[in-house]
């Protein structure tokens, strides 16, 4: 059976579920308890140098980072289009996933240090304004994509849509208001109807 470390609340451990269960793959949820500093034990060191979750072994395969083990998923089931189709769908998976990992996904991380994480006396105040406003330029280009389409990619939910979404769910937690992207909004109530989204993010 394959095994996912993951942390429960951890948005880049629910990105992972989200692929294999869109994909119909499945896997048992090995808990790495971030709170009790699990992820820095030399066994899961062992799996994962980075000491992040989350991490997927299936057989001896290891593999870790959220955003390949999408592809990883989208790969093992074809049949239910996950991934590109064409070399133009999967340039265009490719480039909203680059823009989920390098921009959304380390704007948001910093908003959460900065607000929440961290200990009052280590935020840095410029640090959360200026990851606003990076947030807001990725999703003023998500938004613009997603006026006259129900997907980033296609007209079927893929894993452009499953690297974003599960980031920007924590978006109320953290002030980030929606309401300036109204199908990003309308993006994510889409994605919250779906089974999987159910069983994983609760
Ligand atoms: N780029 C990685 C990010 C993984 C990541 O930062 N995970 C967080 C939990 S959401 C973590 O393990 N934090 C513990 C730490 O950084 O020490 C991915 O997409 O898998």
């Amino acid at each position: 059976m394959r095994k996912l470390y993951g942390f429960a609340m951890s948005p880049n451990t629910k990105r992972a579920r989200l692929g294999l269960e869109e994909a119909g793959l499945a896997y048992e949820l090995v808990d790495v308890d971030l709170m009790q500093g699990a992820h820095k034990k030399p066994e899961y060191l062992a799996l994962n140098l980075t000491g992040r979750v989350p991490t997927l072994v299936d057989g001896d395969f290891v593999l870790w980072e959220s955003n390949a083990i999408l592809e990883y998923a989208a790969e093992l089931v074809p049949t239910k289009s996950l991934g590109g189709t064409t070399p133009i769908e999967r340039a265009e998976i490719a480039r909203w996933m680059f823009l989920s990992a390098a921009h959304v996904g380390v704007a948001v991380q910093r908003i959460f240090a900065h607000t929440i994480r961290l200990p009052e006396d280590q935020r840095i105040p410029r640090l959360v304004t200026e990851a606003r406003a990076d947030l807001d330029r990725s999703l003023a280009a998500v938004e613009t994509r997603l006026l006259e389409r129900a997907w980033l990619v296609g007209d079927r939910l893929t894993i452009a849509d499953l690297s974003i979404l599960p980031t920007l769910a924590v978006a109320p937690m953290l002030g980030i208001d929606l309401g300036k992207f109204p199908s990003v909004a309308a993006w994510l109530g889409r994605a919250a109807e779906r089974e999987p989204w159910r069983r994983v993010m609760g």
